[in-house]
């Protein structure tokens, strides 16, 4: 069996735990294609976190407690910068994590894809799946609002870290999406799948920009694969992270429900098959997209594990 993961970060990174433990268990083969609307270009170097955050968690370095970044970090190079007085100051790169963008920007400026930089840094760290930008083009997720009176896009990680999302925010532009093609493999792995998981990622500025690239979301939607996705959102609530600010800027409900209406079922032109939410959603309806309710709280590997094995389920594949 072929999995394929459409996946953001942190969420993204505990979620594929699970599926990579599912598929060892029954001998399938997963691809994650993952977000690059956050990669940023900071002091001279290319910074991919949601990529980043996979490949960390996955190969067994990730900080458990910040969920982004390298356990046992520290942070020399952040405070010779701060004397300096060299901005940003407000985002912080750990010494170890700085080696890994050292050698992705080297290999970028020496004319290499993301896609086989990625692959290179997977190398060392072994995760067990295929690592996939969902483009090797530049696509980056920036966010309009209001700051000091004014009305001005900044980039995604200027609104999430400095401003922490309380500021005025009217929408996000996926920059260079509509001119973007999606990165070798990519539409490959999609066509040749037996099942499309959406991992239970933010919506809005994880899954949304992968899907902003046209040719990517033509191979999901109208791709042989069933669809499943897992719902964010547990009772009305985001477990960690910012899908709550990012779904009230969209005026969509922060609820399973609410994001499988976003999504939408791919019987009437949106993405799902079926949509997994909690237990305690049960009863939570998508017209036109079965929806099964089991525990979603990913507490450790052998409960994502069973999410996944629901999601498969699901899918119609056992
Ligand atoms: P990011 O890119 O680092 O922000 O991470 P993702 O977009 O991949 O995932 C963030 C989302 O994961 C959050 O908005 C949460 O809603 C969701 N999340 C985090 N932990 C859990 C969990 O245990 N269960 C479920 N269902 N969702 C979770
Ligand atoms: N998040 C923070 O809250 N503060 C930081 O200084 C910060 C630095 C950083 C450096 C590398 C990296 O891969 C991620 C980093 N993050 C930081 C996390 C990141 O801003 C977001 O959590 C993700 O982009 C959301 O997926
Ligand atoms: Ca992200």
């Amino acid at each position: 069996m072929r999995i394929v993961v459409l996946t953001g970060g942190i969420g993204g990174a505990r979620f594929l735990r699970g599926v990579r433990a599912h598929a060892q268990a029954i001998g399938a083969e997963v691809t994650a294609v993952v977000n690059v609307g956050d990669d940023v270009r900071l002091h001279g170097l290319q910074i991919c976190p949601d990529l980043d955050s996979v490949m960390y968690t996955l190969g067994g370095a990730a900080d458990p407690e910040r969920g982004w970044g390298r356990v046992g970090e520290s942070w020399v190079i952040k405070e010779e910068l701060a004397k300096y007085g060299a901005e940003p100051g407000w985002f912080g790169l750990g010494d170890k994590d700085v080696a890994t963008h050292l050698v992705r920007t080297t290999m970028l400026n020496a004319g290499y894809p993301l896609s086989q930089v990625t692959a290179a840094l997977c190398d060392r760290w072994q995760p067990g799946i295929t690592l996939l930008p969902a483009t090797d083009d530049r696509l980056e997720t920036h966010v309009v609002v209001d700051v000091d009176g004014e009305r001005k896009a900044i980039h995604f990680q200027e609104w999430w870290v400095r401003h922490r999302g309380n500021v005025p925010t009217h929408r996000f532009v996926f920059v260079g999406a509509e001119a973007a093609t999606p990165a070798a493999g990519v539409v490959e792995a999609i066509a040749g799948a037996d099942v499309v998981l959406v991992a239970p990622s933010n919506p809005v500025v994880s899954i949304a920009p992968i899907l902003a690239v046209p040719t990517l979301k033509e191979a999901v939607v109208d791709g042989p694969a069933p669809v499943v996705g897992v719902s964010p959102i547990i009772g009305g609530a985001p477990v960690r992270g910012m899908a709550d600010r990012c779904l009230a800027t969209l005026g969509v409900e922060v609820s399973a429900a609410g994001v499988g209406g976003l999504y939408g079922a791919r019987s009437a032109q949106g993405l799902l098959d079926g949509w997994l939410v909690d237990t305690a959603d049960a009863g939570a309806e998508v017209p036109g997209v079965r929806t099964r309710a089991v525990p979603l709280w990913m507490t450790d590997e052998e409960a994502t594990t069973a999410m996944v094995a629901a999601a498969v389920e699901l899918a119609g594949l056992s």
